[in-house]
Order: structure tokens, then C-alpha cells, then sequence
């Protein structure tokens, strides 16, 4: 063990990192509707970078992001995409689930997969490997992958861009065009770039502190 590096601040700071923290994160939006305009790597490099400071189940770290710009890799993983959301919003999808996204406007159609200039693919590393190829049991993945896309997600917005967690099902489509390990399994599609000079978003509210909180 080492010595933690920390500077105590007073609770009258805190307060007021808390609240620009969070008045920025509140201002936070997913979009459907992304411009074309480039985004430079180093900016996607923080953002994974950021991600990569997650907490995780034995500190065993079990995401791998995968940042695609190719325009063909892109164009193909947009294609299979909508091959398999066509099946979703076209009879595998239950009533009660289209009636729960009727108010996100989403459909079969994915334009953010080739408009955005970057789209990152998280895969969650089910296990690992030891050096002689072996299996080495992962824990909590789910769990510390789901933090790290939060880190991820906090960075794009803290940057000025905007992503969308795209969540095509089955993924299995991606391990194959995107060459993955079979220890790797895909979990979050999150196109990032700069909003469309036109874009729009769900007229959504958040709940309130009162609906989400218990004070015991
Ligand atoms: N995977 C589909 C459907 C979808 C599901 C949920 I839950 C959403 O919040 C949004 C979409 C799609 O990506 O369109």
C-alpha cells in the first residue's frame, strides 16, 4: 500500500464543484442527430482514457474500447445494425417495450453510425487471460464496465460533444467486424461527435431528488 494522495477541501468548496458538476451534467442530452464535422483522436483518447479510471472488480480493469473513424467500418456496422434493429421494431420487440421508447423516437434507423465522426464500441472482457492462455475469472463486469461508460459518457459531455448509448441487439455481430476475442463481448455502441446544427431531442424530464432518493 501507498500513501493516498488528497487535499481536503471545505465543505463551502465542495459545494460549489458539486453544483457546476452537476449543472453541467444536467445540461447533458442524448441526440440522435450528429453533425459530420471531425473530432480530433486526442479528444477521443481522453474520453477512454477517463473511462479507464473507473473502479472495477478486482481492480481487473474488463473493458476494452474499440474507436472506430473508418468510414467503411463504420458504414458496415451501420448496416448490420439496422439488420438486426429491422427485426426488433418489425415483430421481436413486445407492445410494451415499443410503447416505453414511443417517446425517445427511436427506429431501425441508425444515421448517427456513419454521420458521427467517431463511434467507440465497448466490449466487457466476460473473463481474462493468464500469460500460458488459461481463463482468469473476472468479477463484477457487468457492474464495472457499466461505471466506466458512465466516466466515458461525463468526459464526451465535459468536452462539449455528445454521444448516444446504442444499444443493438443481439451484438453479436460486432465481435466478428470488429475482430474481437472470444473472452470479449459487446456491450455499448456510443457513436460521439458534435450535435447536428438541427438536433433535437425528447422532450424528457428527469425525476427530482425526492423520486430517487431515501433518507434514512
Ligand atoms: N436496441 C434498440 C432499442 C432500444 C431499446 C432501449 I431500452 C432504448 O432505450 C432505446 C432503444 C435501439 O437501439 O434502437
Amino acid at each position: 500500500m501507498i500513501p493516498l494522495e488528497f487535499s481536503r477541501r471545505s465543505p463551502a468548496e465542495s459545494l460549489a464543484t458539486g453544483q457546476a458538476f452537476y449543472a453541467s451534467m444536467q445540461r447533458r442530452r442524448t441526440t440522435r442527430h450528429f453533425s459530420t464535422d471531425a473530432v480530433p483522436r486526442a479528444l477521443i483518447e481522453l474520453a477512454i482514457r477517463t473511462a479507464g479510471t473507473a473502479p472495477s472488480g478486482a481492480h481487473q480493469q474488463p473493458w476494452t474500447f474499440v474507436a472506430v473513424s473508418d468510414a467503411g467500418t463504420k458504414q458496415r456496422l451501420r448496416t448490420a445494425a439496422e439488420q438486426e434493429e429491422r427485426a426488433f421494431y418489425n415483430g421481436k420487440a413486445p407492445e410494451e417495450w415499443l410503447s416505453a421508447l414511443a417517446q425517445l423516437g427511436t427506429d431501425e434507423h441508425k444515421t448517427h453510425l456513419t454521420d458521427a465522426p467517431w463511434v467507440v464500441v465497448l466490449f466487457r472482457q466476460v473473463y481474462g487471460l493468464h500469460a500460458d492462455g488459461s481463463k482468469r475469472t473476472h468479477y463484477y463486469t457487468q457492474e464495472s464496465c457499466g461505471i466506466a461508460a458512465g466516466l466515458f459518457i461525463a468526459a464526451v459531455h465535459q468536452m462539449g460533444l455528445v454521444t448516444l448509448t446504442h444499444t443493438p441487439s443481439p451484438m453479436g455481430f460486432l465481435s466478428e467486424l470488429l475482430e474481437r476475442p472470444a473472452n470479449e463481448k459487446a456491450m455499448l455502441v456510443m457513436p460521439v461527435g458534435y450535435p447536428a446544427a438541427d438536433a433535437r431531442v425528447p422532450d424528457i424530464a428527469r425525476k427530482s431528488l425526492t423520486d430517487i432518493a431515501v433518507w434514512r
